[in-house]
Parts: C-alpha cells; sequence; structure tokens
C-alpha cells in the first residue's frame, strides 16, 4: 500500500477486495488530498486577503479589483483537474462498469431479490438455468417466489443474507427487489446497485481476495433497515465447490426450497412446524 492510502484508511473506508477497486481508490485518494490542497490554499488566501487588505491599510475601498490574472490561472486549473479527472478516469470507469459485462459463460450470475429487510440469492444449479419466479409464489418458505411447477428451478440454489462466490471469477449479480426501492452495497468490492421493484438491474465484480465481507443496504429502506445486513463470502474454488456440493444436495432433498427450509408443497398444507428456517411469521419482519 503506498502512503498515498492511508487517507482512505483515516476516512474509514474497508479494504478492497476486487479487481476494478484499485482504480477507484486511487481517484478518491487523489481525489481527497487535491480537496485538501485547495482547502489548505484557499484557506492562506483568505487570511492573507483579510490581512492584505485590511480596513487600516485601505479607508477607502477600491472599485477596480482585482489586477492580476494569477486567480483567474488558478480557477481555470483546478477546473482542469476536475474534468480531466471526470472525463478520463471516472466516467471510463463507470461506463466499464455498466457496459463492458464480462461473457455470461465465464461469469458466475446470481439473482438477487432484496425484502424488507434481508437479501435472498438464487443460483441456477447444476443445470445451469435459473428456474421461473412470480410473485405469486412467494411466500415465507419459498421468498424467492421460485415456480414449483418449472423444473429448470428443481436443482437452484436458494441462500438467505449468506452468497458464497469463488475468487477471481467475475460475478454478475441481478438485482430487484419485491418491495421497496433497496440498494445492493458490497464496500470492499466497491460496488452498489439499485435493487427495484419491476426492474432487473445488472452489476458486477471480480473477487481478488478470499474471506467473509459484508453486505449492506444502501437505501433508507424501512424502519429495519440498519439490520438488513448479509455476507458475501469469498471462497477458493475447492470450498466453493464444496459449498456448491452442500447445497445442491439440500435442494435436491427439498425441490429448490431455501436452505433448511422445506418448501410447503412438498409437505401436506400448513405445517408450520415444518418449517424451521421459515421467517418469523410477523408480517413485517424487523418493522
Ligand atoms: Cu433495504
Amino acid at each position: 500500500m503506498s502512503s498515498l492510502a492511508l487517507i482512505n484508511e483515516f476516512l474509514g473506508q474497508p479494504p478492497n477486495a476486487s479487481s476494478h477497486g484499485y482504480q477507484i481508490d486511487h481517484i478518491l485518494e487523489f481525489c481527497h488530498w487535491f480537496m485538501g490542497a485547495l482547502f489548505l490554499g484557499w484557506s492562506a488566501f483568505f487570511i492573507f486577503v483579510l490581512i492584505r487588505f485590511r480596513k487600516g491599510r485601505h479607508p477607502a475601498a477600491d472599485h477596480h479589483g482585482v489586477r492580476s490574472p494569477i486567480s483567474t490561472h488558478l480557477e481555470f486549473s483546478v477546473v482542469l483537474i476536475e474534468a480531466v479527472l471526470l472525463l478520463g478516469f471516472a466516467i471510463p470507469l463507470w461506463a466499464k462498469r455498466v457496459n463492458q459485462f464480462p461473457p455470461g459463460k465465464e461469469a458466475l450470475v446470481v439473482h438477487v431479490v432484496g425484502q424488507q429487510f434481508s437479501w435472498n440469492f438464487q443460483l441456477a444449479g447444476p443445470d445451469g438455468q435459473f428456474g421461473r419466479r412470480d410473485i405469486s409464489f412467494v411466500s415465507n418458505s419459498n421468498p424467492m417466489g421460485l415456480d414449483p411447477n418449472d423444473p429448470a428451478g428443481k436443482d437452484d440454489i436458494i441462500t438467505q443474507g449468506e452468497l458464497h462466490v469463488p475468487v477471481n471469477r467475475p460475478v454478475i449479480l441481478e438485482l430487484a427487489s419485491k418491495d421497496v426501492i433497496h440498494d445492493f452495497f458490497l464496500t470492499n468490492m466497491r460496488i452498489a446497485g439499485d435493487a427495484i421493484p419491476g426492474s432487473l438491474i445488472p452489476i458486477w465484480f471480480t473477487p481478488l481476495k478470499t474471506g467473509t465481507y459484508e453486505v449492506i443496504c444502501g437505501q433508507l429502506c424501512g424502519l429495519g433497515h440498519y439490520s438488513m445486513k448479509g455476507s458475501l463470502v469469498v471462497d477458493t474454488l475447492e470450498d466453493y465447490q464444496a459449498w456448491l456440493k452442500e447445497r445442491a444436495e439440500l435442494a435436491g432433498t427439498q425441490g429448490g426450497s431455501p436452505a433448511g427450509a422445506p418448501k410447503a408443497e412438498n409437505k401436506p398444507a400448513a405445517q408450520p412446524e415444518n418449517k424451521p428456517a421459515a421467517p418469523a411469521s410477523s408480517p413485517s419482519p424487523g418493522g
């Protein structure tokens, strides 16, 4: 880490763990130092002006004003640097995030659905195909609203609150929401995207370091917003395969329902004691 990175740490930025995050960090570092230099420069200039043009020295006002071109040059330089930052770095970096997605085969695609106040994840499972989802199937034991009649969804892996991904492989997340606008924010991956009801918004990143990272909601979405957290676990390939296998077995035995929550349709109707991992029966969890 360069000494420049100290300012990011000082401001409380969590360490970066994604391939593009270093570019964002460098822009942030530069901007913070640049703003710091401007703050010191303008503060010194302000004090200089207070003393230089005090009433004691200039009893009569000078209506002509500034004669030196230095301030014009300085201001133009500041605008130029900011334009270079924006047009040369920030916009190209953003364009890459939103326009240049890795090919679907190379990337791991995950469907993410936000709800008050948790995150649900759907992986395609061994067949590589996502099961159909519909809001009419949403229940406590089927938080994603997976269609029980769609064979493609039988092997899908559904988890709540925790997502596993392999290291060094691009991940595309397709964001959606069941209720209000949320924001899927991975601070360590330097990526975020709004989850909006009725929209599918893709974001992508490539994790570089294994570990467990926090998922937060970046939009004030209700009373329980503070608790809308999850974890992103970046595994080695072996650990990820083991996790997939474990989840696929669970999905196979439970017909693609969320981990630990047997699907209602596989059981005689209305047996709440058979749904150990179902969210609290309160209609407004956390709220
Ligand atoms: Cu939220």
